[in-house]
């Protein structure tokens, strides 16, 4: 989430001389140095109201890679009303923005996203030492603070709110994570399923570890990058061509392409346990960088949530609009209500209630949006229990229906070419966070831009005759074999708008409510990849996420499966090796995928369907 978190939001204007109003209008900014246990000084941003108040005011922690500092002066005065701070703002807080070690304007070294190690490398620091060092510092330093804090962010911030709240300082008292990463090889950034992400891997990785006083743009040649992707070829070309060895994140995708123990300690499933002070998880059904984090770790942290502190929001948000000025839609997505100021409200109820003891402290267990209908619900579990799984088959002739096959064979097969792939969005493939890019809407773009290639296969079901609604995790299960001995796959579940939609834009709109890919050498383990056996059958289960759709009448649900996603995600060779970031050029085949559909290889896609 590329220098926006912060920065952007505060259009903040130097405005000496206000008058003092009754709610929290005029802040003031202080910059410090904080000192961590090991000597290493964070720089410090403190925005606090600036006229002295009777009421002692809690403090908020946000904690950056991307450039904490404002663009304001020490001293100076500034009207929080017109920053991104706004609605916390005015009820009064004592905001903290700080950069972490290693990066902008405090010491120290930085490599993404490593573990936290302290409760077992006893004397090591950490994201969470750090912050129970900057806690401690606050509560002793900042006058008229009542010995709260609270901690929350989006993305990398997500994360560091989350791993924040592990061990926590007795003054921290409430965390919201949002979009945080959860397991950066199975499913967020940088891999789904094993699979490679390419451009955002690349893009991203150099962004932050190029430079540390900046974010860095990798600088291409071209525009759109497709054709400069697929010319890159064998992924030995990125540090021999344009790395060089100097992008320490980009050397661990090569040198640990398995989930190996690398990535294991990496995942927040090996160091997050339950929930030490409440925690409200955030996450968005097309978040393109984080979606599968908020989830995984709310139901991780579900498990052992003895004391009821672990909730979770899932909105229709793409990679943290929930904290923009205004969502009322994501594309061509129409949500029918300002969705940021619902959560911004929400968020504000939460903080006020831990950290001023405001309001009765009842929160729902699960907000979720019903996309669809366009409407919030509550749930006391999530997913909730009641719903029902139904089976949505790929048939044969193309059509997709709840009731299984049965005929004994049943294919159909496409030819994937990696030299062709199948872009992920409509070109230009724009840099991920460069001019013009849309990066940040293409979970719903319309899939009609690849529907009709030879290599995407469509399964179509009837009109619904009612409105369905399907609420939780949905599962993909693929039955598939291939001329290759290496192959992914992708599927898509897909809200088919009417021929005639009431806009005439949506009309045969093809909306991508889940998908994900998978790398298909990992479908027996993703510690140890096996290369398919030509011809053999096999099944891919694959995990689409949580979502909470209606799909409704005269829509129609499709299945879509492909094998290329490109340039998100890196090219299978096709022939399996055992490093795919060393394979040779040659090792990059045609290869004939065949997709089952018969009774005993029945494609499918599970589905939690809800009672209307
Ligand atoms: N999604 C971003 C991220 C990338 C890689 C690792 C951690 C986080 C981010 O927006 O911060």
């Amino acid at each position: 989430m590329k220098r926006q978190l912060i920065v952007l939001l505060l259009i903040s204007f130097c405005m000496k001389g206000f008058a003092q109003t009754d709610t929290f209008t005029i802040y003031k900014k202080k910059s410090v140095m904080i000192p961590m246990r090991d000597g290493t000084k964070l720089f410090t941003v403190i925005l606090a109201p600036a006229y002295s108040t009777s009421q002692s005011l809690p403090v908020l922690i946000q904690r950056t890679p991307y450039g904490a500092d404002i663009p304001l002066k020490d001293g100076n005065n500034f009207n929080i009303t017109y920053t991104g701070f706004s609605v916390l703002g005015k009820g009064g807080y004592i905001f903290v923005l700080q950069d972490i070690r290693g990066k902008y304007k405090s010491e120290g070294t930085m490599e993404i996203h490593q573990p936290i190690i302290h409760l077992k490398e006893k004397g090591k620091v950490d994201e969470s030492t750090d912050t129970y060092d900057t806690v401690d510092w606050l509560m002793k330093n900042i006058s008229n603070n009542n010995g709260k804090a609270g901690i929350y962010g989006v993305s990398y911030p997500g994360w560091l709110a989350l791993v924040a709240a592990i061990d926590p300082h007795p003054a921290l008292k409430a965390a919201s994570e949002q979009a945080c990463m959860g397991d950066l090889f199975l499913g967020d950034d940088f891999h789904h399923n094993g699979a490679f992400r390419l451009s955002y891997g690349m893009e991203y990785s150099y962004e932050v570890e190029y430079d540390k006083t900046t974010d860095s743009d990798f600088p291409f040649p071209q525009y759109d990058l497709y054709d400069w992707y697929v010319k890159l070829g064998s992924l030995k070309n990125v540090n021999e061509k344009y790395l060089h060895n100097k992008i320490p994140t980009w050397n661990n995708f090569a040198q640990h392409p398995n989930y190996d123990s690398f990535w294991q300690k990496n995942s927040t499933l090996s160091y997050v346990t339950h929930p030490e002070i409440p925690m409200m998880h955030v996450g968005g059904y097309f978040d393109q960088e984080d979606m599968n984090g908020p989830q995984l770790m709310y139901a991780a942290m579900e498990k052992k949530d003895t004391f009821n502190r672990n909730y979770i929001v899932l909105g229709p948000w793409n990679h943290g609009q929930w904290s923009r000025e205004k969502a009322d839609s994501l594309g061509k997505i129409a949500f029918e209500s300002n969705t940021a100021a619902w959560f911004q409200a929400l968020q504000k109820k939460w903080f006020d209630y831990w950290l001023k003891g405001i309001g009765d402290g009842k929160f729902n267990e699960a907000n979720c949006f019903q996309t669809g209908s366009n409407q919030w619900k509550t749930y006391n579990t999530w997913p909730p229990k009641e719903a029902v799984l139904k089976n949505l088959y790929a048939k044969a002739d193309n059509s997709a229906s709840f009731i299984k096959p049965t005929t004994e064979k049943a294919s159909l097969t496409f030819i994937s070419d990696p030299k062709k792939p199948v872009p992920y969005r409509t070109t230009p493939i724009e840099a991920t966070y460069g001019q013009g890019s849309r990066w940040r809407t293409w979970h719903v773009e319309d899939q009609r831009f690849v529907y009709s290639r030879p290599d995407v296969l469509s399964f179509s079901a009837d009109s619904l005759t009612e409105d369905m609604t399907v609420t939780g995790k949905i599962t993909a299960h693929i039955f598939a074999s291939t001329t290759g001995t290496d192959a992914d796959f992708i599927v898509k579940l897909i809200d088919v708008y009417p021929a005639f939609d009431k806009s005439l834009s949506m009309s045969n709109y093809q909306l991508p409510v889940a998908m994900e890919v998978f790398r298909g050498r990992f479908r027996k383990s993703f510690e140890k990849p096996e290369p398919f056996i030509p011809g053999k059958p096999e099944e891919i289960v694959i995990d689409l996420h949580q979502i909470n759709h209606t799909f409704k009448k005269g829509h129609r649900m499709m299945i879509q499966i492909q094998s290329t996603w490109f340039p998100v995600i890196d090219r299978n060779p096709q022939k399996f090796v055992a490093n795919i970031f060393e394979a040779k050029e040659s090792d990059f085949i045609k290869a004939e995928h065949t997709i089952y559909c018969s009774e005993k290889y029945p494609t499918h896609i599970e589905l939690p369907v809800m009672k209307q």
